[in-house]
């Protein structure tokens, strides 16, 4: 480590232009893209950092995803594709605020706290989305990367996903991929082609419409579009050529409720839409009567979780299956995974790495954000037993062919991470295999009526939760004011969080009707304005 260098350039080069805390919330640091220098110079250094204590290769992706254009951020990526330890994201706290002219101290002081060996080897993975931004924020991450004489591997503009595909294929040299764009493609695709039913079909059919929010995951799509021509008419829209999630996107389509400018008008259409940075998907379309209808993230997981359900049963496998959701999992869907489906399920707070730790405890764990961000992860000794049974001659050919139709959607699976187009092909591999339309996949369940606002307070931390943010703690008083606003509605459920990537508190509401969902959330909103010191417009109620 060259400390003198760092610090003449954290001092000279990248001062710290914001006045405001940082804070490394659900998805890492994220805010305007200009108050970001430092941060990812100081980010390149604690990646190296990283990468000394695992003795592997790290990630660190700048994306704000489904912020606006003008954001962007940072986040590390562990060895084995995970999210940071959340040890780490204290440490990366302390280091995105600490004075230009500590720097070399708190660097020191991290080094020593943790044993770090300083004459380790690094390697740091480096990507990032379509964001203009990124280019330069790239560059600031080197030159942390660099004072510090570690080895960088800059993919350039690539998905999230990617990247946490190419942490994971480097650290396994190889065994869980090839870390290239063209890698990850053929593998998504011979899986995907390998798992097609050659049935003659009534209800699926081979068009769906993508819309990819003007981001990254445009690239992606059009290249799955050309390699997947025969088995899948990938019709694309928001290509990139827009405006960066704006009217359009998984979380505009999932927040408002509406199809995305440009969404086609042929009734039924089977529609996709992506995030920002490819790691969220939700499906909708609009029926005969211009109804819009959203099959999100929670549609998704219980349409993964009763297949892979049917395949168990059918193999006579002894799998424990189990789906992992959080509080904003729509009721109706909650009670038809464990009524119906009888599939146990857990739930746990916002952010990816809650729900991916708990999906570890299942052999097969399926979690799943309403918001479209998740995937399925499978214990190695289930993937064995799996291509055991799927080649095992004393098992009967129904027995063998369900375990096969398991493995192949092993191979589709990006289990690193939530993967939207790697979602999208499971999405559609189970539609084909069970014959059905998307009308029929929206009716396994009707969700009940949700709404989600934002609400700008002065601090958004005062806000403080527990159990999974179902209950809120802080400040004083607001827990019982939404106990009796929703002890007014039938089938009323709602709670409030903090954002960890944005600067509002959510608001989530449902009831058993479209109105009283309404109101339940205006009015829960308003108790947040009073309560947390609203800033800005006082919500409609
Ligand atoms: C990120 C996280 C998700 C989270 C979402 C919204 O997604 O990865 O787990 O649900 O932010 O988080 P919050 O409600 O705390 O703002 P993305 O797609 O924006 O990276």
């Amino acid at each position: 480590m060259n400390y003198s260098e760092i610090h003449n350039i954290s001092v000279t080069q990248y001062p710290n232009k914001c006045s405001r805390k940082f804070e490394y919330g659900t998805a890492g640091f994220r805010t305007r893209a200009e108050y970001l220098d430092h941060l990812l110079f100081r980010m390149g250094i604690l990646a190296v950092l990283r990468s000394k204590v695992k003795g592997a290769a790290v990630g660190l992706m700048i994306t704000a995803s489904h912020n606006e254009e003008p954001d962007n951020g940072v986040k590390l990526v562990d060895p084995n594709g995970e999210m940071l330890e959340t040890k780490w994201e204290t440490i990366a706290t302390s280091l995105a605020n600490a004075p230009d002219s500590e720097i070399v101290e708190t660097l020191k002081k991290i080094v020593n706290d943790n044993n770090i060996d300083e004459n380790a080897s690094a390697v740091v993975i480096l990507g990032r989305d379509s964001r203009q931004s990124g280019v330069g924020l790239s560059r600031s991450a080197i030159i942390g990367i660099k004072a510090t004489n570690a080895i960088v591997k800059d993919f350039g503009v690539i998905t999230t996903p990617q990247l946490h595909y190419f942490v994971v294929c480097i650290n396994t040299n190889g065994a869980y991929g090839e870390a290239t764009t063209n890698g990850y493609i053929s593998k998504l695709c011979r899986a995907f082609i390998k798992a097609k039913d050659s049935n003659t079909k009534n209800f699926y059919s081979k068009k769906l419409f993508v819309d990819a929010a003007n981001g990254v995951g445009a690239i992606v799509t059009k290249a799955l579009q050309k390699e997947l021509k025969d088995f899948l008419e990938i019709n694309l829209f928001n290509d990139g050529t827009g405006t960066l999630n704006h009217q359009c996107g998984a979380d505009y389509v999932k927040i408002n409720q509406v199809a995305p400018i440009n969404s086609p008008t042929i009734s039924n259409a089977r529609c996709a839409t992506i995030d920002g940075d490819a790691d969220r998907i939700v499906y909708y379309y609009n029926d005969e009567n211009g109804k819009f209808h959203l099959l999100d993230g929670d549609k998704i997981a219980t349409l993964i979780a009763s297949y892979i359900k049917d395949l168990i049963e059918i193999s006579g496998l002894s799998i424990l299956l189990g789906l992992v959701q959080t509080a904003y999992a729509n009721g109706a869907s909650t009670n038809y995974i464990s009524g119906l489906l009888n599939i146990p399920v857990a739930c746990t707070d916002t952010g990816v790495k809650y729900l991916h730790q708990r999906a570890h405890e299942f052999d097969i764990g399926v979690y799943f954000e309403a918001n479209g961000h998740g995937t399925v992860i499978f214990k190695d000794k289930t993937v064995e037993l799996i291509q055991e049974a799927a080649t095992n001659n004393t098992c009967t050919e129904s027995q063998r062919k369900a375990a096969l139709q398991l493995c192949n959607l092993i191979n589709i699976v990006n289990q690193t991470v939530g993967d939207a187009l790697s979602d999208m092909l499971i999405v559609e591999t189970i539609l084909d295999a069970r014959d059905w339309d998307i009308v029929t996949w929206n009716r396994s369940y009707i969700d009940f009526p949700n709404r989600q606002v934002k609400v700008h307070v002065k601090d958004r931390n005062v806000i403080k939760t527990t159990d999974a943010a179902r209950r809120c703690l802080s400040p004083p008083g607001l827990q019982e004011k939404i106990d009796e606003l929703v002890s007014r509605y039938s089938k009323g459920r709602s709670f409030v969080r903090p954002s960890g990537t944005e600067d509002v508190v959510r608001v989530y509401a449902e009831a058993e009707n479209s109105a009283d969902a309404d109101k339940l959330a205006g009015e829960v909103s308003l108790a947040v304005y009073q309560l947390a010191h609203g800033v800005g417009p006082m919500p409609n109620v």
